[in-house]
């Protein structure tokens, strides 16, 4: 049951949103808080704890409750994001990418995949991968190559998707490919199993943050799936992989909320207790006024972030130039409050044992995937201007 129906606004949370908000915040302090920096530091995926993650319902945030689903809100899951990653940013996206593809196979998969996947995926003993990501195919996710040809009752695919968060430790892979001519109209969405034969993956990227999560190229050679694996119609996959984005987005949002919002807290601790110059820290205007832009900034973000939640959950005429909007907004405003922590911290903000470079890492991606920054700026701007 949603816990949006007893809202007396977008902004105000009801009282099992604050109960929820409260026992996720605990989770986050007590499961991902105490083990971030060292997952980080090892390059550990700790699967374990997203199993206990699942045990909450965090699994199946929007799944509907009949296959293990928690049948939350949107405005429910930018609560839980954002209190997800005050306890390890790079934890609770992966979270987020996995409950989109659940919702994708929850809201376009047949009723036998529904009872297939989405009893494990929602409980975390599953987790899925979301492959849309291609070498000449990232922002111009239309411009997609990966091919699945109908071959009696199955679809044999052929391609290879890079970037994919989760890859080689997921169960279920929601892969874009081509079943049709050129553009977005040509694309379907179709399940492959990790145990397909001719599937396989590259090695686990190196890269400047989300260390606690693997990403890498998934590699399709022939892989052949039953046609019943499709999600909705042939050539409704991108439409699909774009709605999913659309609550991803918020989510990636959220989780630089969270990330900045933690990294903020900390950086209001240390400037009242740190003293130069004969005096706190904070006691200087200009300190002030920078804190004072972080809180303004945390606050905006909150805002639309929760705006365009509600948005999508009424499923408003502007939902996704909103949602647009709310991920620019946050993740650029958290990348920028926990630059600002790093800096009020001076030379401690730099070391790795403070945790807040960590944040900074982890935040500087979201401006990047699930659309760039600049990618939500064209969407915005075509509904501005109608083309
Ligand atoms: P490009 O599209 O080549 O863009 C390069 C630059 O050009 C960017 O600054 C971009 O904003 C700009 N640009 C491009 N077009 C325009 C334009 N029209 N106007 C103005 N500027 C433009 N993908 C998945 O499918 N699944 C995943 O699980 C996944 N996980 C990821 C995890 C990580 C850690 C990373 C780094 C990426 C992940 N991605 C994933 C891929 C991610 O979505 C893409 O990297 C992103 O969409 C950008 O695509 P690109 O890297 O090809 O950049
Ligand atoms: N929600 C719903 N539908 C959408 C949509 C959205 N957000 N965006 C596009 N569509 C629909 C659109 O309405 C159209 O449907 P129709 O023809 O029925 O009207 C269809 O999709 C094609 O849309 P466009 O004509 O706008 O397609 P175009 O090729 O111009 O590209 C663009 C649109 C740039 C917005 C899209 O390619 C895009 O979002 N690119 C960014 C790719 C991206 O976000 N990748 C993230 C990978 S996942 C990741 O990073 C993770 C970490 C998991």
């Amino acid at each position: 049951m949603s816990l949006l129906t007893d809202a007396p606004s977008a902004y105000e949370l009801t009282a099992d949103q604050r109960d929820l908000a409260s026992a996720v915040r605990d989770f986050a302090q007590t499961e991902l808080h105490p083990h971030a920096l060292e997952w980080d530091q090892h390059k550990h995926f700790p699967v374990d704890v997203l199993e206990r993650a699942g045990r909450m319902g965090l699994g199946g945030v929007y799944v509907r409750e009949d296959v293990g689903g928690s049948g939350l809100s949107r405005s429910d899951a930018v609560l839980i994001f954002e209190e997800l990653a005050k306890g390890d940013p790079t934890i609770a996206a992966y979270i987020s990418i996995h409950n989109m593809v659940a919702r994708m196979i929850d809201t376009h998969g047949s009723e036998q995949l529904r009872r297939r996947w989405l009893p494990g995926l929602s409980s975390l003993a599953l987790r899925g991968s979301y492959c849309l990501t291609e070498a000449e195919a990232g922002s111009d996710a239309a411009a997609l190559r990966t091919s699945a040809v109908i071959d009696g009752d199955d679809y044999v695919l052929n391609g290879e998707k890079l970037f994919i968060s989760g890859a080689g430790s997921s169960s279920v892979y929601v892969v874009m490919a081509r079943t049709g001519g050129p553009g977005p109209k040509g694309i379907s969405a179709i399940i492959v199993p990790a145990d397909t034969p001719g599937l396989s993956f590259g090695a686990n990227e190196r890269k400047m943050g989300w260390n606690a999560q693997p990403t890498r190229a998934v590699s399709l050679v022939d892989v052949r799936v039953p046609r019943t694996n499709l999600l909705g119609r042939e050539g409704d996959g991108f439409t699909i992989a774009m709605t999913g984005l659309n609550g991803g987005r918020l989510n990636i949002g959220a989780c630089s909320l969270g990330g900045a919002q933690w990294a903020y807290e900390r950086a209001v601790a240390h400037v009242q207790q740190r003293v130069a110059f004969g005096r706190r820290l904070a006691d200087n205007e200009a300190v002030m006024f920078r804190l004072a832009d972080m809180r303004i900034q945390l606050e905006a973000a909150r805002g639309l972030l929760r705006r365009a939640a509600h948005a999508l959950d009424i499923d408003a005429p502007d939902a996704v130039e909103l949602c647009a909007m709310a991920k620019r907004l946050a993740t650029d405003a958290g990348f920028d409050v926990a630059n600002a922590a790093l800096q009020l911290h001076g030379g401690y903000g730099y070391l790795a044992d403070h945790g807040i470079e960590k944040v900074v890492r982890d935040l500087r991606v979201h401006q990047i995937l699930e659309g760039t920054n600049e990618v939500m700026d064209l969407i915005v701007g075509r509904s501005i201007v109608g083309v």
